[in-house]
């Protein structure tokens, strides 16, 4: 995925290491960055920065929603898209559809501050492929939102058309989609054809570029797409509540994640 690059974390410790039906799934303890996840030896998160994707990926487009109630979420075993769903009170259902449930075991053994998001009362958990699961739904979530590993194993078919026209499908009037959008700066070629789909196939699109220092680059995208609401400006207000509890999000960094470098800019301009 990154070619002549790599990055280094001091490990004191692995957890966890096994191959489950679809994927190598490793645990570790480092030393600086709490625990990591890995998938197929990609850094899925560490405890260091997991909040800026988690916060972001969920709360750009529920915040971006004025009335988030049915909700999806494909990937993101590890709960903490989940966890972040659920500071919000409009949500009323929340479906979750992951195809290995090994990762969803291994959260809730050892990263139980982001598998709290399954104990939520209005989490059902579906595991299965989420291509097929979308495919079976049509007019149903208000927000659906890709917590994907990258474009290779079983998350690659999570990064073209026909899932994307899906999720269209599976949204009802006014929905909002975010996915897990690679980087502006490591995977170009990606971020164009991401950003493409959604411009075909959505009235409204934006791409946000985040901060995560530990995965390669440094930065990871989300490409969005609505069939109505602005994505770029929150469309409710945060409670005062709600804020103090988050790390990354605010209302600024809402707008801000939106402001693209001028090679990016262009690069999506289509
Ligand atoms: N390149 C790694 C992208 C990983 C995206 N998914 C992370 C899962 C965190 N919930």
């Amino acid at each position: 995925m990154w070619p002549g690059v790599a990055l280094s974390l001091e490990i004191m410790e692995t957890l966890y290491s096994k191959k489950s039906k679809f994927q190598q799934i490793d645990l570790y303890q480092t030393r600086h960055h709490g625990k990591m996840l890995v998938l197929d030896g990609i850094i899925q998160l560490t405890e260091f920065d997991e909040f800026t994707y988690q916060e972001m990926l969920a709360h750009l487009p529920l915040f971006a929603h004025p009335e988030p109630k049915n909700i999806l979420v494909i990937g993101g075993g590890d709960g903490g898209i989940l966890r972040e769903i659920g500071r919000h009170d409009l949500v009323e259902n929340i479906d979750f559809c992951e195809i290995d449930e090994d990762v969803i075991r291994v959260a809730k053994e050892f990263l139980p501050e982001l598998a709290c998001g399954f104990d939520d009362s209005r989490v059902v958990v579906h595991i299965g492929d989420g291509n097929t699961f979308v495919n079976n739904k049509t007019n149903a979530y208000d927000v659906i939102i890709v917590d994907s590993s990258d474009p290779i194993g079983p998350g690659e078919v999570l990064f073209q058309k026909p899932f994307y026209q899906g999720l269209k499908n599976a949204l009802k009037p006014g929905g909002i989609i975010a996915t897990q959008g690679e980087s502006v700066f490591m995977h170009q070629a990606w971020v164009v054809t991401l950003a493409g789909i959604t411009r075909e196939l959505f009235p409204v699109q934006a791409y946000a570029s985040i901060q995560v220092p530990t995965y390669p680059g440094g930065s990871i995208g989300i490409c969005m797409g609505s069939l109505g609401p602005d994505l770029i400006r929150p469309a409710r207000q945060i409670s005062h509540s709600l804020q103090t509890q988050l790390k990354y999000y605010t209302p600024k960094m809402h707008a801000a994640a939106f402001v693209l470098p001028y090679f990016a800019e262009q690069m999506l301009k289509g």
